[in-house]
Formats: C-alpha cells, structure tokens, sequence
C-alpha cells in the first residue's frame, strides 16, 4: 500500500484540497494524510513538492501506432491526396516503423501522461509494442476491405490478428474491434465481426464521416472518392449508405471517430445507441476536413471525447496539444466550460466510453494517476491552465506502478 500527498486533487469533477490517497492497484482511500496513516499502517508515504496536483491519466481513445514513422512522408491539407499518399508510402511507412520506432511513441505517450490509449491496428504489427507497453491497452483490430469477392480471405486475415491479441494475458490489456469506415468495409464483413462483438462483448471503434469525399460517395456515389473507387478499386458506386451503416451498430455503443460531415438524422441515431463521438482536432484540419461542431453533439445530447489519431495525421501523441488546439478551434464555446470539458473527455467520459475502470481518482477506480508541478495555488480556471501551460508531468502511475 501507498499514500500519495499532493496539495491538490482534480478528480476531475471537483477540486480536492489537503487530501491524499491511499492506493495499491486501485485507489482505496481518500482522506486528510493522518487518517490514511492510521488506517493503512505500515504503507509508504510518497512525499510531493509544494502546489503538486494529482489527477486521473489521461486516455486516449484513438491511436494509429503502427503508422508512427511518417513525419514529412504524407501530403497534408485535403484527404484524397492525404490518402493516395498514403497509398504510395504504405509500405515504406508501415515497413520503415519497427518495434523502435513504435515504442518510442508509445513512451511519448507515457511522457505526456497518457495511461491508457485505444490502438487501430491495420496489420497487427503493432501487437508486441502494445503487449508490452506499460499502458491499458485497448487493442482495436481494423478490419477493411470494400470487395465482396475478397472478403473471405480479409476476414480470415482479421481472425487471426484478432486470436494473435486474444492470447495476450496480461492486466490491462482488452482485445477489440474497429470496423475501418462506411466507405471501406463491405457489409458481409461488417455483419460477421459484429457477430464477434455480440458473443465476445467486445469493444467496438469505427471511423465516420470524416471527410465530404466520405459524405458525397455515401449519399451519391459521386465527389472526390469517385476516381479512387473507380480507378484503383474497379467500383462504380458505394457499398453502403450511411443509414445502413449505423443500422450494424444499433445496440451496441460504439466509438465513433471524426464525425465531423455527420447530419442531424444521423446524429439522432449516435444519441438514441449512445455512441461516443472521438474528435481528433489536428487531425481534422490537417487532412482538410474543417471542425467538428461540439455544441451541436452537445445538443443531441452525444457524448464526445477527444483523441490524437495517428502521427499519420498528427506531429505528436499529446492530448494536451490536441486540447490547446480544440480550445482554439472552438471559438465560439465558452472558454472554462470548453476547457472543463475537454479534461473531463481525456479522463472520466473516454474511460466510460471505453468501458475501463479509470478515469478519476475516486475509491475503487484503478490507479492511473498523474502528478503535475503547478507554480502556484489552483483557482477556479485550473481546467484552462492545465491546457495552457504544460505543466511538468512529474510522476506517472499506472494500475499502482510507478511508469514515470
Ligand atoms: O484517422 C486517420 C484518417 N482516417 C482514416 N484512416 C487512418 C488515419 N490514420 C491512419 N489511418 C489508416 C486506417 O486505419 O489508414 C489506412 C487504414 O488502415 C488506410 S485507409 C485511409
Ligand atoms: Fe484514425
């Protein structure tokens, strides 16, 4: 057993002062520091620097690791060309990322505080790195692919990626599903691992209306995409509609990243299956794919969490830069509510969304946990200070142990 003393708690519901924890795997306690000393005897105390805050580790729902060697490869500003570029790398990229490569952005993320991430893995290559990374883990296998003829053979490649991260016991780490998009994944495919999902109780991810290519191949067959299917792929219209679609995922609460070309009718049926919106801000704007409107989910009442998306489509894995930036993307929020809710997103709402037990720092809740080094007494706008001045990240625990 181990008693933390910081001056400060964020749970982050409420600001906690003179308080201290009380923790193994999981928080046991929260009490003054003398209580905790008496009831937990012979437990060490862990002594903090002045103006220390503790807060839940921070997750991030949305990773794509094994594409973490681009830096300058990929074309940015509009999604096609983001994605033929993607094309013509694709083995370069995927190739060029080893172990190394995928670990070192792992550990960028346990720099930056993040204690749990959600990985989309295409190929399964990033399986050992996540097995062994000292993060929860939820393993998202990608199953893709738009042609009926091919999609035997896909789903026996995605079965075996999917019983590859099955075999991998360890605490914190939960295999799952992510069907790639509306516009990629045929619906044969999209019927049988949906299938697994409902036997296994497995988490499930999607990519969604990300870009208007997305919206106008869906809804016409017609836009940007149309060279794409016809030229590399031999196909003349969409596989799918959007209805039909979100029709696979009734009943089972789903993640759904991007988000941003979505309609008021589709945003119903996120709001009435209680799926969770992932919103990954750099990410958005550069492959040109404009802003998310948050209040607008905020007013059908859909939960929405923030993410980083690959370094695919991101310079860094950090959710406080991808905060900062939502707080400057979203003008038009109120700037402490926008700012709260941006916290709340990366802690408590994507550990319910990812059906974790983490995500505050509260008793029985593991012990992802966070020091950060404030330079002074916290006031009521701690949320937009924690965005925008980077605190040093001093000590990061995860289920207990100390990682950082
Ligand atoms: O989230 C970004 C942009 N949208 C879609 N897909 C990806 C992203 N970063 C990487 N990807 C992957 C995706 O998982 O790209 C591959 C898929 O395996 C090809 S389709 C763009
Ligand atoms: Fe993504």
């Amino acid at each position: 057993m181990q008693i933390i003393t910081p001056d400060y708690i964020l749970t982050p519901d409420m600001l906690l002062c003179g308080m201290s924890v009380a923790f193994d795997k999981t928080i046991k306690k929260i009490a003054p520091l003398e209580e905790l000393k008496k009831e937990f005897g012979g437990a060490d105390v862990i002594e903090l620097k002045k103006n220390s805050l503790l807060m839940p580790g921070l997750i991030n729902a949305h990773v794509h690791i094994e594409f973490s060697a681009n830096k300058t490869q990929l074309s940015y500003g509009d999604f096609i060309p983001w994605l033929y570029s993607v094309i013509e790398n694709r083995d370069e990229l995927i190739n060029g990322c080893d172990d190394t490569c995928m670990a070192k952005a792992v550990n960028s993320m346990l720099e930056s505080g993040i204690t749990t991430f959600g990985a989309i893995s295409s190929h399964g290559m990033d399986l050992n790195v996540c097995a062994k990374a000292p993060q929860n883990v939820v393993f998202f296998n990608e199953l893709i692919g738009s042609q009926a003829t091919m999609a035997d053979a896909l789903f026996t490649d995605f079965l075996a990626r999917l019983d590859a991260s099955k075999s991998v016991k360890r605490d914190g780490f939960y295999p799952a599903i992510a069907i790639h998009s509306p516009y990629s994944v045929h619906p044969i495919l999209i019927k049988k691992a949906l299938r697994i999902v409902r036997d296994e109780k497995l988490k499930l991810t999607a990519h969604f209306m990300e870009s208007s290519a997305e919206r106008d191949w869906l809804d016409k067959s017609d836009g940007d995409f149309k060279d794409f299917f016809e030229n590399l792929l031999k196909q003349s219209s969409s596989i799918s509609d959007p209805s039909e679609f979100l029709e696979h995922f009734s009943g089972y609460e789903t993640l759904l990243t991007h988000v941003v070309k979505a309609n008021d009718d589709e945003l119903k049926t996120l709001s009435s299956n209680r799926h969770t919106v992932i919103h990954c801000p750099i990410s958005n704007r550069l492959l040109g794919n404009g802003v998310l409107d948050v209040k607008r989910l905020q007013d059908h009442n859909i939960r929405w969490i923030c993410a980083t998306d690959g370094l695919s489509s991101n310079y860094k894995l950090d959710l406080f830069e991808e905060m900062k930036c939502a707080l400057f993307m979203h003008s038009n929020m109120p700037l402490l509510e926008l700012a709260k809710n941006l916290i709340r997103s990366v802690t408590k709402d994507a550990a319910n969304a990812l059906g974790i037990n983490s995500g505050e720092i509260a008793e029985g809740k593991n012990a992802d946990m966070i020091v950060l080094a404030l330079d002074n007494e916290p006031n009521d706008e701690l949320a937009v200070h924690l965005i925008l001045h980077r605190y040093n990240i001093s000590k990061v625990y995860i289920n207990g142990k100390l990682e950082k």
